[in-house]
């Protein structure tokens, strides 16, 4: 099924990417933040995932941008057969943008492939620099590394460089971005990263 959203997104030029992380590190935060600057120039759509609720659905929805709310219930983590589904709610823009969510949880979405063409792991410094060694199957299966709430550095015992050492020791491919969703630091270089990757 996987493969099947990946050939669909594939022919549509659909860039696809599975926002992953632990609860609470701002997945909805930056995408509000990213859907805004760039509704003018790009289209966009987007899957929610969380256990109960459509809060970020309804977040998401007040930027303009289309988007579906799934509630995996029990579940810690979306899969390919709930994005396919969902895909049939909403309209498909060729040259586009779809941002899914995955629940917030570091270990299990890591083994699900949503058939996304890029998975973002999005880290915040109120979290430990020691997360990769602990949930080194988050950050081998990433190629994008955000480290979020960098506007929190000055309060937090948090070390950049460390962190970026120890997620490079299970996967030296892994991209890093750093930025702040509430102040706007660095999201110049995360939006600059999204229109790089939309054909
Ligand atoms: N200081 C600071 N707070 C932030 C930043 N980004 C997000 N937050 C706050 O972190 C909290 C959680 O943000 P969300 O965007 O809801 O996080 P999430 O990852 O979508 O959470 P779940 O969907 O529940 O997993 C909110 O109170 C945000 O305002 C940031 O860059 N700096
Ligand atoms: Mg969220």
């Amino acid at each position: 099924m996987a493969a099947r959203n990946r050939g669909f997104f594939e022919g549509r030029n659909i860039f696809c990417l599975n926002l992953v992380s632990s609860p609470g590190s701002g997945k909805t935060t930056i995408l509000e933040k990213t859907m805004l600057a760039l509704k003018p120039e790009l289209r966009m759509m987007a899957i929610e995932g969380d256990q109960q609720t459509s809060l970020d659905a309804e977040r998401i929805m007040a930027t303009g941008v289309p988007v579906v709310q799934i509630n995996t219930g029990m579940g810690c983590h979306l899969d390919a057969r709930m994005v396919n589904r969902a895909m049939t709610d909403l309209p498909t823009a060729e040259h586009s943008i779809l941002f899914i969510e995955n629940v917030g949880n570091l270990v299990c979405p890591a083994m699900f492939d949503l058939g996304e063409s890029k998975r973002v792991l999005i880290i915040s410094v109120t979290e430990g620099d020691d997360k990769p060694l602990k949930y080194p199957a988050m950050f081998r299966s990433a190629h994008l590394c955000i480290i979020n709430k960098t506007d929190l550095l000055p309060y937090v015992i948090f070390d950049v460089e460390k962190v970026i050492q120890n997620a490079k020791s299970v996967n030296p491919e892994l991209e890093f971005i750093q930025l702040s969703a509430i102040t706007g630091e660095g999201m110049g270089d995360w939006l600059e990263w999204c229109r790089r990757s939309v054909k």
